[in-house]
């Protein structure tokens, strides 16, 4: 039984929606946010954050890496093998190293930090960084309806759970009309919207 700690209002959503998607039996052990919540997590994550995976004896912390071994237990065709494993490697550290920290400075300043501490500037200075990704992605999805191969697999599902937040506060996604099929594909999935139903309840 896989062991997510963390809460589905985190990005724990992500790994929950990944173990959905696997078919893989879980718990979610809830640590929320809140002063507590570096006591809480310590012993299955160092840095202090949710999310942390326990899968036996192997404790991960990292949402997308904790993915990548979630989909790895499934195999294919969420997790490929030979060059299609390596282009999710590649779609998933692009999400975490170019989209995420893009879209969270846009996603900082307009929803999540309340008001009085938004800044404008840097909104726009997010928004403008995420447009030149997305830009990428839409050449990209060009190929086809999916990142890699011709289905759906766990780079799918680890950008567009970068993309979420994103997606259902208000980014216009209206320039990039193939990420907005494709983002609106992935998170109407079976398993996303059990994963969502249980963050937006
Ligand atoms: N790169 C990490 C980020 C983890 C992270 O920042 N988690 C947030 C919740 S979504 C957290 O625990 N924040 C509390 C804090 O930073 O003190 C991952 O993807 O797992």
């Amino acid at each position: 039984m896989l062991k997510i700690h963390g809460i589905a209002k985190s990005r724990a959503f992500r790994c929950i929606w990944a173990a959905e998607e696997a078919g893989l039996a879980y718990e979610v052990i809830p640590v929320g946010f809140g002063p507590e919540l570096k006591a809480n997590v310590a012993a299955v994550n160092p840095n202090g954050k949710i999310p942390a995976l326990q899968d036996g004896e192997l404790t991960l912390f990292e949402s997308l890496a904790i993915n990548l071994h979630i989909a790895g237990k499934r195999g294919a065709p969420l997790m490929p093998a030979g060059d299609d494993g390596s282009r999710v490697l590649q779609w998933t550290l692009w999400a975490a190293t170019e989209m995420e920290p893009a879209i969270m400075q846009w996603a900082y300043n307009t929803y999540i930090r309340p008001a009085d501490q938004r800044d404008p500037g840097q909104a726009k200075a997010g928004a403008e960084a995420a447009a030149q990704r997305l830009l990428v992605l839409e050449g990209h999805l060009a190929r086809g309806p999916v990142l890699v191969g011709t289905g759906f697999t766990i780079a799918d599902l680890n950008l567009a759970s970068v993309l979420y937040g994103a997606w259902l506060n208000g980014f216009d996604f209206g320039p990039y009309p193939r990420v907005k099929a494709w983002l609106d594909a992935c998170l109407t999935r079976p398993a996303a919207l059990a994963a969502r139903k249980q963050r937006e309840g």
